[in-house]
């Protein structure tokens, strides 16, 4: 059976103060750079957007164990808090949202939020959900085959464990004891359809019993309790162990994208009701209660980040858009001169 973990105390999690504070750093530019893309959408300067308020725990909480340069990031859309923990930066992430010439991921070519780096060890992902859990799990196996010293981490939604990919993916990485850990950001929906119409079990972990592989349930809106879990079967992967599963229990605070209306299919009231667990205010608190900040540190830290965003902002947007005679670069096959 899936486990449950509920541990927060960071003195037995091995992270300093500065670890801590870096890693509330993070949550706050993921949610920061969250609401100003969408108000660039708003203001029609960005296309499509896809919001990450609300996740900001369970994404910084299982990215920061993994290690920049080592590992390779398996990522969904809704991952910019993953992706700033792998080393991009708000300025590349708008550089996407506005398509320019200059996007690291793919020079504006790419769905914006389909980040991609080979610097990074950043897996640009397809559109169709769960593709991306079969390339994590077959990387894992070259990883293994290679005897490489790499962890893949692959995120997704709960939505996208009903997938067929998903399943061959838990399925070939345990069989295999690939070095891979999943994660599933279960935010109760998929667009419009909630959990009790996506799986007719309570727990997307306990499927995990069905490949023979540790599951494991922990609140995803306690980054340090998806640290703490995350550090395990990181390790278990590197000790040639297997793979894991770990569901982090969350909500998305925003629709699903730019595009959608939930007002169609969720209460404002369930929606406030979810805001009052929001991660990042919940760690706050704790690093409050804990001695290591106090609310007018934790202020000038987002005044810091606000002006990093809208610095962002400025130089993006101010970025050379693609020459138009390049929009069929590398979709057809071109001379080498
Ligand atoms: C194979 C496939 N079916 C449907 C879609 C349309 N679609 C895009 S996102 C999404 C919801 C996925 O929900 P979930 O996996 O729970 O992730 P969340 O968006 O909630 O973070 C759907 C159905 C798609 N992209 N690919
Ligand atoms: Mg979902």
């Amino acid at each position: 059976m899936s486990a449950q973990v509920t541990e927060t105390a960071h003195g037995s999690l091995g992270l300093a103060v500065d670890d801590l504070l870096a890693m509330h750093r993070t949550m706050l530019t993921a949610r920061l750079i969250d609401e100003a893309a969408l108000r660039q959408n708003r203001m029609g300067r960005a296309p499509f957007v896809v919001p990450v308020s609300g996740h900001e725990g369970c994404q910084i909480g299982t990215a920061w164990p993994m290690r920049k340069g080592t590992d390779i990031w398996v990522p969904y859309y809704r991952d910019l808090g993953v992706v700033l923990v792998a080393g991009m930066t708000p300025e590349q992430i708008f550089l996407g949202v506005f398509s320019k010439a200059t996007d690291p991921t793919s020079g504006g070519r790419q769905m914006p939020s389909h980040w991609s780096s080979k610097e990074l060890g950043i897996v640009s992902h397809s559109s169709p959900i769960s593709t991306q859990v079969p390339h994590a799990a077959g990387i894992a196996y070259a990883m293994k085959y290679r005897n490489e010293d790499a962890v893949v981490a692959s995120w997704f939604g709960e939505g996208a464990t009903s997938e067929g990919d998903w399943h061959e993916g838990l399925n070939i990485a345990a069989i295999h004891r690939l070095p891979v850990v999943f994660v599933c950001e279960n935010n109760e929906y998929a667009i419009s359809v909630p959990q009790s119409k996506q799986m007719a079990v309570a727990d997307v972990a306990s499927r995990a019993d069905g490949y023979g592989i540790p599951g494991f349930v922990v609140d995803g809106n306690d980054v340090l309790a998806c640290y703490r879990v995350m550090k395990d079967a990181h390790e278990r992967a590197r000790a040639g162990e297997g793979p894991s599963l770990i569901e982090c229990k969350t909500y998305r605070f925003l629709p699903h994208t730019s595009d959608d209306d939930d007002k169609t299919y969720r209460s404002r009231e369930e929606v406030e009701e979810r805001k009052h667990h929001d991660p990042i205010e919940r760690f706050a608190t704790y690093l409050i209660d804990a001695g290591i900040t106090d609310r007018a540190a934790l202020q000038t830290v987002q005044d810091e980040v606000r002006a990093q965003v809208e610095s962002a902002i400025t130089a993006a947007w101010d970025a050379p858009d693609p020459d138009p005679s390049t929009a069929t670069r590398h979709v057809f096959a071109e001379d080498d001169a």
